[in-house]
């Protein structure tokens, strides 16, 4: 059976449910597919930092109720190296810009919620069912499978959100994309726990022993990350085991108040730069982690998503609006030009607060020379808390 409707985006993550909220508000139709279902998206716990960009295209979106009422506004984090903690005074050093700590989880939920009440259409659970057509010629269609039923969307455009291992990136033609990438030697051990957060502001510590993140995603659920070498596997991990590497890696004040508590859920994510260049491919777009990733080190994967999605579908609009394809047309140099800021901070961070294997003891005390400089110079501070926070759009 054949459909139409004028954007067919493929993802219903961030990336895919922000693009279609926005679209629908101003008129344009639009269907998302998803490969999993609503509970399984929301099951998978990913970022808990949020730019300004990302509150204020939530307030765009008309979802951002919660996230006011129960989002925490933080104004400073704290660099942890030979056993001191520094703070980070974001206000101070970016002319008053702070970052919201709101989870991924709760930003896709409030996003679900706002889709559903409106009665637009995301088909879950199509599995790896879609293959994308003719993008290249006026005439795009994306087809799908849902309970045994082939199924048809005849649409203007598609917008490719379904992430880094999604169908979109994939229907390219080799010759016509560029990929840059680069594999860190580690991955992150996250966990998730109904305990009070060690700190009130995030904890980041460059230890000999390996990186640890203190976060969380309200005053009774904290969010933990170790670095741990690729090769470990999760069920490695007991909770006591996670636990006792975390306070060695904590000052001795965090130690002693950190409370512990049943892992809700852990995890361990590779980390990786990724790009794909460019972002367009005829009526194909895209936007998210379909096109980059970020180490999640400088907490820049789904404000980065968001900003994709302010630029497509403000190009969008333009189109329908005025019939004019000059935002299309530039959506993947503007989008290319913040994506590569965001990953050479992300990849500066990185390399800065993780070990490197085989890079032998001087490697430590190279970087706790570089902290000890950034936290006694205003101009290294600034650099870090205007990227941390978000450069304009
Ligand atoms: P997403 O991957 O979130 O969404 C893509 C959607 O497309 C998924 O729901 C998927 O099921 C669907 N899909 C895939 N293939 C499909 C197909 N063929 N057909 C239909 N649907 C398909 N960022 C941070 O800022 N901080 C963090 O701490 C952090 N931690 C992360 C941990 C992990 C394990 C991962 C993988 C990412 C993490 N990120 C983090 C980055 C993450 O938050 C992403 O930047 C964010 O999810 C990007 O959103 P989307 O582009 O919508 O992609
Ligand atoms: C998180 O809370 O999941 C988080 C916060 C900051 C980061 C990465 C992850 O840099």
């Amino acid at each position: 059976m054949t459909t139409r409707t004028q954007v067919a985006i493929v993802g219903a993550g961030p990336a895919g449910l922000l693009l279609g909220q926005l679209l629908s508000r101003a008129g344009i139709a639009n269907v998302i597919l998803e490969r999993q279902s609503a509970d399984y998206v929301l099951g998978r716990i990913r970022a808990g930092v949020l730019e300004q960009v990302t509150v204020d295209l939530m307030e765009e979106c008309g979802v951002a109720q919660r996230m006011h009422r129960e989002g925490l506004v933080h104004e400073g984090i704290e660099l942890l190296f030979k056993g001191q903690r520094h703070r980070i005074d974001l206000p101070g050093l970016t002319g008053g810009k702070t970052v919201t700590v709101y989870g991924q989880t709760e930003v896709t939920r409030d996003l679900m919620a706002a889709r559903a009440a409106a009665g637009l259409q995301t088909v879950y659970e199509v599995g790896d069912s879609v293959t994308l057509h003719d993008f290249d010629g006026a005439s795009p269609r994306v087809r799908y499978r849902k309970d045994g039923q082939e199924h048809e969307i005849a649409c203007d455009f598609i917008a490719g959100c379904d992430g880094f291992h999604g169908v979109s990136r994939a229907s390219v033609p080799k010759g016509a994309i560029a990929e840059y990438e680069k594999v860190y030697p580690f991955g992150w051990l996250g966990l998730l726990a109904d305990v009070p957060p060690v700190f009130h502001e995030l904890i980041y510590a460059n230890t000999g022993r390996g990186f640890a993140l203190c976060s969380m995603r309200s005053p009774t659920r904290s969010r933990y990350y170790l670095q741990v070498p690729l090769e470990e596997k999760v069920d490695q991990w007991s909770d006591a085991a996670f636990w006792d590497e975390l306070r060695r890696r904590l000052d001795p004040e965090a130690r002693e108040r950190l409370v512990t508590g049943p892992a809700l859920e852990k995890s361990i994510a590779p980390l990786r730069s990724f790009v794909a260049e460019p972002m367009r491919f005829g009526r194909l777009f895209l936007a998210g982690d379909a096109a980059h990733i970020v180490p999640p080190t400088g907490a820049k994967g789904l404000n980065l998503a968001t900003s994709d999605v302010k630029y497509l579908s403000s190009a969008l609009i333009e189109f329908y609006g005025e019939r004019s394809s000059a935002g299309l047309d530039h959506y993947s140099d503007r989008a290319l030009r913040r994506i590569w800021k965001a990953e050479r901070f992300s990849w500066w961070f990185t390399g800065l607060m993780h070990q490197f294997p085989g890079e032998g003891p001087i490697a430590q005390k190279l970087q706790e020379a570089e902290l000890d400089y950034l936290v006694n110079s205003k101009a290294a501070s600034t650099a870090l808390a205007e990227n941390y926070v978000g450069l304009p759009l």
